[in-house]
């Protein structure tokens, strides 16, 4: 049964990475991207979530954020984010890379995330870069400094990862025996190269299975319920 070989690996792993996508938080009521119920099929990502949104259509920019803010503050991480929360504690999993944007890793008690595309739930001015309120943004104000308009701290589309948080992920998943990448459909360059950079056994926890290619386990189906499936056997 491949919980059971999964949970062996953990058990055998020195060195244990997970790397997560927004299928990590569908369970907790926010949609993903590019599956049937996701957010770019309704709307083309380059016309909200890029720089030229930011620069050239900033309304509808902001208000796609505000959207996405606002959902964000009616939901919870679920079980899955607190089962991987746990396991770092426990020293099972070591190292925790996400996509994704809502912090939800450590709003479940996760520490060190490295957050590869950024998070929305953090603003600064656009043109001279200070941090300002989640509320001025969510407000439609301006830079309080500078005038300059706000935005959140996501990585868009364009733009280049942090590279700290770049450069720790990929030495991680280069020294990495074991990484479990959960939720994601690895379409994002170049967040989607790194599972190749492991000479460690690659484990691919998602709904869909489109891209399994490489991956020494399968495991198709919800994230929150394989990972407790993982973890009552722990
Ligand atoms: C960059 C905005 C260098 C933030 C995001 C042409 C070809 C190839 C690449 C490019 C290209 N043109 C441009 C590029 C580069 C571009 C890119 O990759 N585009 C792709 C889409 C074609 N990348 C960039 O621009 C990156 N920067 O390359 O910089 C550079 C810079 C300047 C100049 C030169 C070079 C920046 C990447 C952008 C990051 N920002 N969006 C936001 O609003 O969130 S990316 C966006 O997709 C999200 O942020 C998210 O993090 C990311 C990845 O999506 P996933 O997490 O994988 O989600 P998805 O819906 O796709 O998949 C979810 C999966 O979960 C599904 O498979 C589903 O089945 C599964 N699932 C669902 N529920 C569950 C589940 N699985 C398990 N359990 C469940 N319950």
């Amino acid at each position: 049964m491949s919980v059971e070989l999964l949970k062996d690996w953990l058990l055998a792993s020195k060195k244990t990475v997970v790397l997560t996508g927004a299928g990590m938080s569908t369970e907790s009521g926010i949609p993903d991207f590019r599956s049937a119920s996701g957010l770019w099929r309704g709307v083309d990502p380059r016309t909200v979530a890029s720089v030229e949104a930011l620069e050239g259509n900033y309304e509808l920019f902001r208000s796609f954020y505000q959207q996405r803010i606002e959902a964000l503050e009616q939901c919870v991480p679920h079980k899955g984010y607190e089962i991987l929360a746990a396991w770092q504690k426990r020293g099972i999993i070591s190292f925790i890379a996400t996509q994704n944007v809502d912090r939800f890793h450590e709003a479940a008690g996760a520490v060190n995330v490295q957050e590869l595309h950024g998070n929305i739930t953090t603003i600064r001015c656009r043109d001279c870069n200070r941090p300002r309120e989640l509320a001025a943004f969510l407000a439609g104000d301006v830079c309080l400094d500078c005038g300059g308009k706000l935005r959140p701290n996501v990585v868009l589309f364009g733009e280049m990862l942090p590279n700290e948080a770049w450069q720790k992920s990929l030495q991680a998943i280069e020294q990495a025996d074991l990484v479990l990448v959960i939720g994601t459909s690895l379409e994002v360059y170049p967040v989607n190269q790194l599972p190749a950079m492991t000479q460690g056994k690659l484990v691919y926890i998602n709904l869909e299975t489109a891209n399994e290619r490489g991956f020494d386990l399968v495991l198709q189906g919800r994230a929150g319920e394989i990972l407790a499936q993982v973890d009552s056997l722990l």
